[in-house]
């Protein structure tokens, strides 16, 4: 199976805890404060490996989690922090948040990096959070959680030059006959499903990518067949290599088969029209086929090069091939996103969206509920085997405004609030 979508689970490393210690000193019976920070945790990072060229490692593993930070220590000794986790992706590798469905990085890069979920930092120590009216307290954080997301990865395929035409036309004996690629040949509908990547060499001694691709018929842009999820891979390739029947066995008309397929290419997106195309007349070696070109020569508008060819025979594949090599030697890279910039380092950062702190909602039995990423990382920080540190946690609620909240929402003395798995009591 060729698997060029993945939905994968990614978590960052939390950080270690911090310490409550103190010094032992002679003479002192209760020294200042000792307890170290923990370290931070590790970062998931995608690495692009050009020795990958799908991304069927992640149909067996699909969650990604790295490593804790070390907690602190006593004598004020760090935790260590924990290593990143390196997850290894092929060149072509678009990242989308699954959340927001936005691209977050287009990793084509061999060696490039993208963290894509942070670590978090480890906790302070008690040494931390002396202070003159507290020279020795009880406190420390426990490390923030990691970053943790779902996100999607899609394959686009890395080739230089795209086939494409209607089923049958003979795009998968082409490739066949130009590269070492075996893609299956037949005469019905659809027979190749997937994309074929070839390798070619011409006879001067220059070679590039060609991929063989579905067949595309109306409405593919609209998923009619296989669909645009193929035409996607139609993206990268900088030149199109536009294949048609000469021979018209099945009795369409050459020149229409072409202007259907490109207005399937300009409905999925404007930008493939943009792309240099050269016209490969194909079946050369069927009657009719040669008077078809003459009149397809006639209709043809544009100024788009024509090589008629058998792929069967191998006849006329030397120009063609030439032709190809000239045009991608010519030809810039197409960026993919609007959004990207023209950086070398192809990876797109945006402002995250700033989420409530809190929001507060009520259960079937009355209890209030109160969620949020903020509220709850500050929850997760906390350790609660320590008064000091339970006093803190309040605190910051109070400061954060829940409190007021829940008072507005009308919580009374003694009734339950929840927060994660940790309930307790509203006093007014
Ligand atoms: N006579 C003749 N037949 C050809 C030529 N090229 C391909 N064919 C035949 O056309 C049929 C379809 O060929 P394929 O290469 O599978 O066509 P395709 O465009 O890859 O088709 P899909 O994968 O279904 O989109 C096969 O029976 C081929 O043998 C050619 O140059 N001359
Ligand atoms: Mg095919």
């Amino acid at each position: 199976m060729f698997v060029d979508q993945v939905k994968i689970y990614v978590k960052g490393g939390d950080g270690g805890n911090g310490m409550v210690a103190f010094r032992r000193e002679k003479y002192v019976p209760k020294g200042g404060p000792a307890g170290g920070d923990g370290g931070k945790g590790g970062d998931v990072v995608f690495v692009v490996d050009e020795g990958l060229r799908t991304l069927m490692d992640f149909r067996y593993q699909r969650h990604f989690k790295a490593a804790k930070g070390e907690n602190g220590m006593s004598k004020n000794q760090h935790g260590r922090n924990a290593e990143d986790l390196i997850v290894k992706v092929p060149p072509g590798t678009v990242v989308i948040d699954d959340e927001t469905k936005q691209v977050i990085a287009d990793l084509t890069e061999n060696g490039q990096r993208f963290v894509v979920a942070k670590g978090g930092r480890g906790g302070r120590g008690n040494t931390r959070f002396a202070t003159p009216a507290n020279p020795a307290p009880e406190i420390a954080e426990n490390g923030e959680p990691g970053e943790e997301r779902y996100v999607i990865l899609e394959l686009k395929l890395l080739a230089d030059v795209g086939l494409v035409g209607f089923p049958s036309v003979g795009k998968s004996t082409l490739l066949s006959v130009v590269s070492a690629a075996k893609p299956k040949i037949a005469d019905y509908h659809f027979t190749t499903l997937v994309p074929n990547l070839g390798v070619v060499e011409t006879e001067d001694g220059r070679s590039f990518v060609m991929a063989d691709l579905p067949g595309l018929i109306e409405g593919a842009h609209q998923g009619v067949g296989l669909g645009h999820q193929f035409l996607r891979h139609i993206e990268r390739t900088r030149v199109i290599v536009h294949v048609i029947d000469m021979a018209a066995i099945e009795g369409r008309d050459p020149y229409e088969d072409y202007l259907v397929i490109n207005e399937e290419l300009k409905q999925y997106n404007l930008r493939l029209t943009e792309r240099p195309q050269i016209i490969v007349a194909n079946k050369m070696d069927m009657p009719n086929a040669e008077e078809n070109l003459k009149a397809f020569k006639e209709k043809l508008q544009e100024d788009v090069p024509i090589f008629p060819i058998s792929a069967i025979t191998r006849q006329g594949l030397r120009d063609l091939l030439f032709a190809i090599a000239d045009l991608l030697e010519t030809t810039p890279e197409f960026p993919l996103h609007e959004v990207e910039e023209p950086a070398v380092q192809r990876v797109v950062y945006k402002l995250e969206k700033e989420a409530p702190a809190f929001t507060i909602t009520r259960d079937s039995d009355g209890t209030f509920i109160v969620s949020g990423e903020k509220v709850e990382k500050l929850f997760k920080m906390t350790d609660f085997s320590r008064e000091e540190s339970i006093r803190r946690f309040a605190r910051q609620l109070r400061a954060m405004g829940v409190d007021d909240a829940l008072r507005e929402r009308g919580a009374k003395d003694g009734d339950i609030v929840k927060l994660l798995d940790y309930e307790f009591e509203f006093i007014d």
